[in-house]
């Protein structure tokens, strides 16, 4: 019988860094020995598919993009089968995967996906949309299963308070797990990566799988 492979979402506000987030984790899974592939939603476009691409980390059919000319939130929550059948073609070329990301476009803090389309998602909202956000209780930022708290370095730039959201946003997760990352220095991917290993592979996050 064929496996199939684990489906992470990964969601959040217009770019609050979710390809960007993509793009450094991505090898870091694979240099645990993590068989990878990307879906990547955009609305008009296969913009992050093509950034992927480029970034040459990981072969270009196993990234693929889906435009979905809606509302991003339809094409991962209210229907998602155009995601389900980029899912579907990649297992049939690749079945070997272990992970497949599926990279909603750009959103609302309402945005979240379907179970029938990921089996956990992660949520990335960006420090310079102010320190509020973790008060406005998204539903995006309340339910998904980790939360990325991106950007951290604009913080003083853009008059946010970082220990603010570090007080307040384990409020509104109720303990659900929070990453504090800077993508741009790698900062807080390791716990991203940790939580991907043990919570979405049920892997030991220090084995490398041969
Ligand atoms: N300073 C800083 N910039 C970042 C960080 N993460 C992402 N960026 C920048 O933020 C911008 C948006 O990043 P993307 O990765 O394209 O964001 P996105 O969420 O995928 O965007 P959409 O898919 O268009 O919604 C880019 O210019 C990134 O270089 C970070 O941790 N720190
Ligand atoms: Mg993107």
């Amino acid at each position: 019988m064929q496996k199939s492979a684990a489906r992470l979402g990964v969601g959040g506000p217009v770019g609050s860094g979710k390809t960007a987030l993509l793009e450094s984790i991505i090898p870091m899974l694979m240099e645990k020995g993590i068989e990878v592939a990307v879906v990547a939603n955009d609305l008009l476009t296969t913009e992050d598919a093509e950034r992927l691409k480029r970034g040459g980390f990981l072969h270009p059919e196993r990234i693929v993009g889906v435009e979905t000319g809606s509302c991003p939130h339809t094409a991962i929550r209210e229907d998602p089968s155009m995601n389900l059948l980029a899912i579907k073609d990649l297992e049939l070329l690749y079945p070997e995967l272990d992970l497949i990301f599926v990279e909603s476009g750009g959103d609302n803090l309402a945005s979240s996906f379907s179970y029938d389309l990921v089996d956990s998602y992660i949520f990335v909202i960006d420090v310079g949309a102010g320190d509020d956000i973790p008060r406005k209780k998204g539903p995006g930022f309340v339910q998904a299963d980790l939360v990325v708290i991106n950007k951290i370095d604009i913080a003083p730039y853009v008059g946010a308070d970082l220990e603010l959201i570090r007080k307040e946003a384990p409020l509104y997760r109720r303990g659900k797990p929070i990453a504090y990352t800077n993508c741009k220095t790698k900062e807080g991917l390791n716990e991203v990566v940790n939580f991907i290993m043990e919570t979405v592979l049920f892997r030991s996050a220090t084995a490398k799988v041969s």
